[in-house]
């Protein structure tokens, strides 16, 4: 028997030993519990780096020691094949999208198949498959059927450079989330999706999502934005229409000095004067090329336009001039904003810049505000004056007090507005799923009838990067006859945005050959919720928020039962490094250093920041290279042990050859002992014989299982059994009890079996066993064993209570010492000072004495 640890050749035989016994197969037709374990899908770019490493350690650390418990556990892996990557590649490389995204998925199976990951792999599909877009336009004709999907005229967010329309959230800081290019306003005939309708059950439910990063859920309840406040109407002189405007603050009516509109407001053409029309229509014109989040932010500057209108504040009775504004948005709440400039600060830093009047009509305690003197806005509480009847209530209860006078006088009434907006999923783009709809002249806008899904995407397309979306240039694509009336008519050009796919995905898993309808209701209703979800945090607005309105949809299709698609929630930290530089030749890869030079010219490097792992800086690590030179166990061993999951994790070279090392030790502590151990299996007399030995090896089984379940403390629970391994090493005693000695070294062994799988099950079979060591399940804790002879001491710092250690009973004081002022609390006390002395109090406690 080989006696060295090579982790190539016992990688691949574990890899080869799982795939033949399909030992992560499962099905719905047991009885254990089941337990579905889920990490983000990829995007099949064609090669893995350390953040999927990380992302799929993690998850499969969890989904082998659930499946060791016990538990029915479903892991599965797929591929979010949609996208422009693969256009893009088309455009570059001339490949076909589709061909370019197999052969990546291919490569990257392979990739991910050599990590040791311990995925049903027979559940794999790509989003791309017709077989899932045939799903996808079915659950989107039955949207339409209920009212959950509609066509309408928007103005949207446009990337020119990636000729598509973007969602709100795809914008970041007025750019295109992908290639960063400044995003525009284009009207488009866009398909939406009514996740408004939804709004409150998401923010109600989310609630009950315990098992959620509160930061996560404190993102949605943001994106969503529920706002109480009122509608209220202003009348326009010399016109029958009403302005209508929400406000938040119907307290502060009576300091309503001036309207603001959106330059986009249907009645701008009743109010423009024949002598503003030149301004207004230049100022719209200024104003539809700036950014709508842009117009958003507190640092735009405030700019407008009199429109030549008035309108009557409803309480003063006074007459106030209308202007268009560019920080009021047309999507949200009404378009128009009664201004308050005396306790707004867009409305006050409007006012002085075109000398609007300013009306104080909320007092603050003890203080008498000047409208003159005033250098910002009043937005805190106070009492109301100015304001009529009004006067003197707190502005808290006058809100109520005036929103229920207007309703009284059918002014106004109490509204609820929402930052969210419904959904928009169309894009230009020929690389996603077609919208399956024919337009005809005279039956209009057909849905594609059922028997006629999935419509496939063209093989036959030019992808040039030019002229739009490809597929709108399609000729035979487009034409089609009407599914009514036989007339030659006209499909759909538009595709999915590739949220859709990644809204369902974790649901098809459960079913992902069923081909009579999306779901198999007995599957998914076995499997679903996700019981732990594992991804990062820039998903937590879109794919997570979308995947939770997907759920309630397909819930209230009566395809699924639950009404929220994950129970727990993990976002994993990034994996970063220290950048290096090179003065002539740029940022260098960490092949390219070489003892701090770089290896193209010798000029000493500068390091740079260390930042997550991207292309653009060259600090990144080939998770191949890595495997091929230490073997998986290692690469998922640093990761996992490097940092705590959520954190980000700091990529360095030391520590991965320590992980390499640690393996080695565990390695030779099974070899070693061999001969010691042949002959005793479990079955070996243990009764009655206690050891420092035994204790340590349940009190390490306790550990790991506290800190692995649920709680994925994986870096503290492999320290333990580091320890273990220590103690093992250490261990004089060994020739006397040979049992606990097996007992011990097994432990480590099934310990660390959901980190490190492929040398555990090479040592698990050296040490007699066979047929993989899932079958033998989790190791449990004698609670006997735990018994110990440890007592608890307290310790103090100058006579100030710091800190507690246990120690065994009878230590001597050395020990004792040592204990106590390696104690994280105590030796924060002590840091930087002179320990003068330690005084021990057998029993009872230790102080440290200590001087600056
Ligand atoms: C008068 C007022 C007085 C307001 C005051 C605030 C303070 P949230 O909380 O985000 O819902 N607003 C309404 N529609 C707008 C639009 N389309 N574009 C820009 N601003 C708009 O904000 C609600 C407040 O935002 C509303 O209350 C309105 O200004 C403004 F002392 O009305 B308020
Ligand atoms: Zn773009």
């Amino acid at each position: 028997m080989e006696r060295l640890y090579i982790p190539g050749e016992i990688e691949e035989k574990w890899q080869g030993f799982w795939e033949k016994n399909e030992s992560f197969k499962v099905d719905e037709l047991n009885d254990k519990q089941k337990y579905y374990l889920l990490e983000m899908f990829p995007y099949p770019s064609g090669r893995i780096h350390m953040g999927h490493v990380r992302n799929y350690a993690i998850g499969d650390v969890v989904a082998r020691f659930k499946r060791l418990q016990g538990f029915n556990v479903l892991h599965p892996m797929g591929w979010d094949a949609f996208g422009m990557p693969a256009e893009n590649a088309a455009i570059e490389h001339g490949t076909h999208p589709g061909k370019w995204t197999y052969e990546n998925i291919e490569s990257m199976r392979v990739q991910l198949k050599r990590i040791g990951l311990s995925y049903d792999w027979s559940r794999e599909f790509a989003t791309c498959d017709v077989e899932y877009s045939r799903w996808e336009q079915l659950i989107f004709l039955r949207m339409l059927e209920k009212g959950l999907a509609y066509k309408k005229t928007s103005n949207v967010n446009w990337c020119n450079d990636c000729q598509t329309v973007l969602a709100n959230e795809q914008v970041e800081d007025g750019c295109c989330w992908r290639c960063s290019n400044q995003v525009t306003q284009k009207e488009l005939d866009q398909w939406f999706f009514r996740i408004t309708k939804y709004a409150d059950e998401l923010l109600n439910e989310s609630e009950n999502l315990t098992g959620w990063p509160e930061k996560v859920l404190a993102m949605q309840r943001h994106w969503i934005g529920k706002s109480y406040g009122c509608e209220i109407d202003f009348a326009i002189k010399g016109a029958t229409q009403k302005i209508k405007v929400f406000t938040t603050r119907p307290d502060t009516l009576f300091g309503a000095t001036f309207m603001s509109l959106a330059p986009e407001h249907p009645l701008v053409n009743v109010l423009v004067g024949v002598g503003q029309k030149g301004e207004v229509d230049a100022f719209i014109e200024e104003v539809s090329r700036q950014d709508k989040l842009d117009r958003t932010s507190g640092e735009l500057e405030k700019k407008g336009v009199f429109t030549g209108s008035y309108c009557i504040n409803p309480l003063t009775g006074k007459e106030i001039p209308v202007f268009l504004a560019n920080f009021v948005l047309m999507d949200y709440g009404t378009g128009a904003v009664m201004a308050v400039p005396a306790h707004d600060q867009r409305d006050f830093e409007f006012a002085r810049k075109y000398n609007l009047p300013i009306q104080v009509v909320i007092q603050p305690e003890g203080q008498l505000l000047q409208p003159d003197t005033m250098s910002e806005a009043m937005t805190g509480v106070g009492t109301l004056i100015n304001s009529g009847d009004f006067d003197g209530l707190a502005n808290a209860d006058a809100k109520e007090k005036i929103a229920s006078f207007l309703d009284d006088n059918k002014q106004g009434r109490k509204s609820i507005n929402y930052r969210l907006r419904d959904w928009g999923v169309s894009r230009q783009r020929y690389w996603g799923t077609p919208i399956p709809i024919i337009y005809c002249d005279a039956c209009g806008t057909v849905p594609v009838p059922e028997k006629d899904l999935p419509v496939k995407l063209p093989m036959d397309v030019q992808i040039t990067g030019e002229g739009g979306s490809p597929l709108a240039r399609h000729k035979s694509f487009l034409a089609v006859d009407c599914p009514c009336c036989g007339a030659p008519a006209r499909r759909e050009s538009d595709t999915f945005d590739t949220f859709v796919e990644s809204s369902w995905y974790f649901a098809r898993y459960a079913c992902p050959q069923y081909d009579k309808s999306p779901l198999d209701s007995a599957a998914v209703n076995y499997w679903l919720p996700v019981d732990q979800y594992i991804g990062g945090i820039e998903h937590a607005v879109m794919h997570l928020l979308y995947a939770r309105f997907f759920t309630k949809v397909l819930r209230d299709l009566g395809m699924v039962k639950v009404n929220e698609p994950f129970t727990n929630l993990l976002t994993q930290g990034m994996v970063c490094m220290e950048s290096q530089r090179c003065a002539e030749h740029g940022w260098l890869y960490p092949e390219q250093v070489s003892e701090g030079a770089c290896t193209l010219c010798g000029k000493l490097v500068e390091l740079g920041r260390t930042e997550k792992m991207s292309k653009s800086k060259k600090n990144v690590v080939d998770p191949n290279e890595l495997i091929a030179r230490y073997g998986a166990d290692t690469a998922r061993l640093f990761s996992l042990f490097a940092a705590p999951p959520e954190k980000d994790l700091e990529w360095n070279e030391q520590g991965v050859e320590g992980c390499y090392r640690f393996l080695g030790r565990v390695w030779r502590s099974v070899h070693d002992n061999l001969d010691l151990l042949a002959g005793n299996d479990e079955s070996g007399e243990l009764t009655g014989i206690t050891s420092d030995l035994r204790r340590k090896t349940h009190q390490t089984i306790k550990k790991v299982t506290e800190d692995v379940d649920g709680r994925f403390h994986f870096n503290t629970a492999i320290s333990s059994v580091m320890e273990l391994v220590n103690a093992i090493y250490a261990c004089d005693k060994k020739l006397e009890a040979p049992p606990i000695l097996r007992e011990a070294i097994e432990s480590v062994v099934r310990l660390l079996s959901p980190f490190v799988p492929h040398i555990c099950e090479e040592l698990w079979e050296r040490l007699g066993h066979s047929g993989g060591i899932e079958k033998f399940g989790w190791p449990s804790v004698d609670a006997a064993a735990l018994m110990t002879n440890e007592l608890e001491l307290v310790v103090q710092v100058n006579g100030k209570v710091r800190g507690k250690v246990i120690v065994a009973v009878g230590a001597e004081n050395a020990a004792l010492e040592r204990a106590a002022l390696s104690e994280p609390n105590v030796a924060r006390f002590i840091e930087g000072q002179q320990v003068r002395k330690v005084i021990c109090v057998p029993g009872r406690l230790i102080n440290i004495v200590v001087s600056g």
